[in-house]
């Protein structure tokens, strides 16, 4: 629908499209809330900046990229028949399959005739007189929506720090976050990898098993668990799907959103035999469950440190050179940072073709024409691999540029880091909601019910609002400051916390450091929304 609006000065009149809702971005979290929205009969378009659906797992096609999350919970619950009848074949699923799905549900729903592909919104600005968002798209299309969702993900803004030369490199450059829809073959090149994290650790044997020689500049080594990935077994999927229900109901009692047995007992409390045979176990089942060996391990460092120290053990039976070893082993916190889940990664440096490179000692100095310089050698590469993360949580949401009430910027509200009421809506800002935004549990959960649990919640609310004639929602100042304050407080009692990791934005130059997701558990948070909702929007100004 166009018609003739009035412009805020009221001295020009421009014909803009009117919609209810606009959703920016096409991952699990847009595509989700524009099927729920369409569901309610309100109009709506997602703007999304690649040429297809799947977000995260659009954009990160490097080799080896994987879930490590379990296939039959990484997956929507909304639609039964859809769970019942999608067909995964791997425990751990590699991007091109969850790239299939995220391409089959679009299909499946037909959302592809609301998505707009290749334009990414620039600016979202709330109009005062019309009470609405007014947003451009790089295209040059102008909408107005009652409600803007941004649906940008956590892990979507690239990070690529700003080597001084890199303009003037001629061979290959590439970020694992941004990787290229056609195959790429490191065969017969010489290849350096920057950074050691998930991303790195999945695609590092990958590059090894091509390249010439493979050199990996790490400045802080990581925690990595093997997946033991396989093949699912059909009987097992059979059980799974005869009480689906059950296995999403248990998981939505637990504090990540998956069902995973939680432990009882703290390592300090076992002997040191059956302490090592809790994580022998855990070890050889694999992936991030390790860190449910013990209840006390991300909050107290003794016992943190044992299991930190039978990693490093592991590590040093595995890498057959002492000095690598010791090079690759971590000093820190184990599960501080994101705990890393591989297939081959340390087995990787015992290859002749790969070298590590310790830039924590030898900085990166800059790049050549020709390769990477640091402060002790230059080493000559065909081809440059950043796998050096992402601007979390907020880089996505700051680079549209936002503007509220009285044209204030979201960047200019967030500059001492973001402030959210629930990570759903944040004051100032009325009618914009973020789908796992900063404060929400998010990126400490399971995505996918937590992406679910969000977009039902809002399409609630705009349900409530329209039976209700209420046309703005906006959370209270008052609100807003204590569930910042509980989020702060809670992260204080966790040893996540501590470290210099991107979930406090450590990563990113400049960034103000906060601790940005809400640790308290999928199910206290739950509690919280639901509650929220019981007391009719409790926080919140309806107008
Ligand atoms: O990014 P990261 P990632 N010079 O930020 C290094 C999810 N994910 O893309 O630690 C040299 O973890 C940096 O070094 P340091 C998952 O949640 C999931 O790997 O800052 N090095 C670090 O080693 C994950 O946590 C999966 O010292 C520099 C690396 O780059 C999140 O995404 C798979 C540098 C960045 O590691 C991010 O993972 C992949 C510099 N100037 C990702 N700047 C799954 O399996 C940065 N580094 C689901």
């Amino acid at each position: 629908m166009s018609y003739t609006q009035q412009s805020k000065d009221c001295s020009e009149t421009s014909s803009v499209e009117q919609l209810e809702v606009v959703i920016v971005g096409a991952g699990f979290a847009g595509m989700y809330m524009l099927h729920r929205t369409r569901q309610l009969g309100l109009s709506a378009r997602v703007y999304e900046t690649g040429n297809g659906v799947g977000g995260t797992w659009y954009w990160n096609r490097y080799p080896g990229a994987r879930c490590d999350v379990e296939s039959m919970q990484y997956s929507y619950q909304f639609s039964d028949e859809l769970q019942q009848e999608w067909e995964w074949s791997e425990k751990y699923s590699p991007q091109p399959d969850i790239l299939r799905y995220a391409d089959h549900v679009a299909d499946r729903f037909d959302l592809r005739r609301d998505i707009q592909f290749n334009t990414r919104v620039k600016s979202a600005i709330f109009n005062e007189i019309t009470r609405r968002w007014d947003i451009e798209t790089s295209n040059g299309n102008q909408v107005s929506a009652a409600f803007c969702v941004m649906a940008t993900g956590c892990l979507s803004s690239p990070n690529t720090p700003e080597f001084v030369g890199l303009s003037d490199y001629k061979g290959e450059v590439y970020h694992t976050g941004k990787w290229p829809q056609e195959d790429i073959d490191f065969s017969g090149m010489r290849v350096g990898v920057i950074g050691t994290g998930s991303s790195a650790i999945q695609s590092i044997p990958i590059f090894a098993s091509q390249a010439d020689h493979l050199y990996v500049f790490q400045r802080t080594p990581n925690y990595t668990i093997p997946a033991r990935n396989a093949p699912l077994d059909p009987e097992e999927v059979k059980e799974i799907k005869a009480d689906y229900a059950g296995l999403r109901a248990r998981a939505k009692t637990k504090p990540v959103g998956l069902d995973l047995p939680i432990p009882t007992q703290g390592a300090l409390e076992t002997s040191p035999e059956d302490r090592f045979q809790e994580f022998e176990s855990k070890w050889q089942n694999g992936g991030v469950g390790f860190m449910a060996a013990f209840k006390d391990l991300l909050f107290e460092e003794t016992a943190n440190e044992t299991a930190a120290d039978f990693v490093r053990q592991k590590i040093r039976e595995t890498v057959d050179d002492p000095k690598t070893a010791e090079l690759l082993s971590p000093n820190n916190i184990i599960g501080c940072k994101r705990l890393c889940v591989d297939t081959g990664y340390w087995e990787a440096f015992n290859r002749a073709n790969v070298s590590l490179i310790d830039v924590s000692r030898s900085p990166i100095e800059r790049i050549s024409e020709n390769g990477l310089i640091t402060d002790s050698r230059e080493y000559p590469l065909d081809a440059i691999v950043f796998a050096t993360g992402f601007d979390a949580m907020t880089g996505a949401l700051l680079n549209v540029d936002i503007r509220g009430c009285d044209g204030r910027t979201l960047k200019d509200k967030w500059s001492k880091g973001p402030k959210t009421y629930l990570g759903l809506s944040t004051t100032d800002f009325p009618n914009l909601f973020t789908i796992t935004g900063p404060g929400s549990p998010s990126v400490l959960t399971n995505m996918l019910p937590s992406i679910e649990q969000h977009v039902e919640w809002i399409t609630d609310c705009i349900t409530y609002m329209r039976a209700n004639g209420m046309q703005c929602i906006e959370a209270n100042q008052e609100a807003e400051n204590d569930w910042v304050e509980h989020v702060n407080q809670v992260a204080r009692l966790s040893l996540r916390s501590t470290c210099s990791s991107w979930y406090v934005g450590a990563n990113i130059e400049g960034k103000v450091r906060v601790f940005m997701p809400y640790i308290g558990g999928f199910p206290k948070y739950v509690e919280k929304c639901n509650e929220v909702v019981a007391n009719d929007y409790d926080g919140f100004t309806l107008s």
